[in-house]
């Protein structure tokens, strides 16, 4: 993304300057882009739910199956005193699973960029696990963030990183949030991941174009917050979901086109679109087993052990992290 010097632009009151930053310079850019993490305001973030419920967005169901078919395997990974880490938590429902297959945990970390939700979350698992010491952290998962020290003594950390959300990374960013995991995790530590594996394109296309339109909403949400708080005029009827597999890269692509030659205001700055040229708002990369196992392996985890549904359409893989320091990288 382009690192834009901060302009005096005429912002409404209490507008996120990063977020105007990163609309401005992504729109301003070949070709046009807004990073996908900006889907997730309160109203993305409902639509985002129902996307998971749709018949055509397989992920969320096969993840959850493979969970419940596999709780007590997967849960050996889970020693005693253990602490279970959960990147980028949201929703509760796929930890659970976990937690009930798990004995003596030693304590529960939900780590999520949204405060609200990590703490309602954590609430929300009180009555139904009263023993657990739920200790929730309010951060980016990308940036460093420090764990409770009641994680810290535990004797081994395990991270959990469900939903695919590491498909929404680049493939270099992907290396680096595993990096980034192995050091906060620390020695010893383990990692479970949820990714979605590559499959037949009619698959891929359904589920990110479903007939009753939720995941265009989602995709066009965007506009319309862009509007709210950078002071947008995006005309939302002036653009269309476009969302495609690229077998080449094998990543599914979001783009908003638009319909014809127009402009739009964003934080005081025009942006001009030519008919048919799109916003690229996300990727969702689709991993073969053994890819993510040697992403995983380039940032120091050892592959242990992977489970998948009988289509092969998702996976959940667990890595150890090895003694050898992983490699130094320039920085990404
Ligand atoms: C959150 N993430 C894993 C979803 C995905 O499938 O890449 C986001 C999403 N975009 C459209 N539908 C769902």
């Amino acid at each position: 993304m382009v690192a834009l010097a901060r302009s005096p632009r005429p912002l409404p009151p209490n507008v996120d300057d990063t977020f105007a930053d990163d609309v401005v310079g992504g729109l301003q850019a070949t070709p046009k882009r807004v990073p996908a993490k900006y889907f997730y305001d309160a109203e993305g973030s409902l639509l985002f739910e129902r996307i998971t419920d749709l018949p055509e967005y397989y992920p969320t169901r096969c993840e959850m199956r493979i969970l419940q078919e596999n709780a007590a395997d997967i849960a050996k990974l889970i020693p005693d005193g253990a602490a279970l880490i959960e990147f980028g938590s949201g929703s509760n429902k796929k930890v659970r699973i976990l937690l009930q297959a798990v004995s003596k945990l030693g304590c529960y970390v939900p780590v999520d960029i949204c405060q609200e939700m990590v703490e309602q979350e954590a609430t929300e698992l009180k009555p139904d696990f009263p023993q657990l010491k739920v200790l929730p952290v309010t951060a980016d998962i990308t940036q460093d963030f420090v764990l409770p020290p009641e994680a810290k003594a535990a004797p081994l950390r395990v991270g959990f990183f469900p939903g695919s959300t590491i498909g929404n990374f680049e493939p270099h960013e992907a290396a680096g949030f595993l990096r980034h995991a192995a050091k906060i995790l620390g020695p010893g530590a383990r990692l479970i991941i949820g990714a979605d594996l590559i499959k037949p394109a009619e698959i891929l296309n359904a589920a990110y174009n479903d007939a009753a339109g939720v995941t265009a909403r989602f995709n066009l949400n965007l506009l319309t917050r862009i509007n709210r708080e950078l002071g947008g005029n995006f005309n939302l009827d002036g653009f269309e979901h476009h969302a495609f597999y690229n077998r080449e890269r094998n990543r599914v692509e979001m783009h908003l086109a638009s319909l014809k030659r127009q402009k739009a205001k964003v934080a005081g700055e025009t942006i001009e679109f030519r008919a048919g040229e799109t916003i690229h708002t996300e990727n969702s990369y689709k991993y073969s087993i053994e890819k993510l196992s040697a992403l995983a392996r380039g940032a120091g985890w050892r592959p242990l052990q992977v489970w998948t549904d009988d289509h092969n359409y998702f996976s959940i893989q667990a890595f150890a992290l090895t003694d050898e320091p992983p490699p130094v990288r320039a920085a990404e």
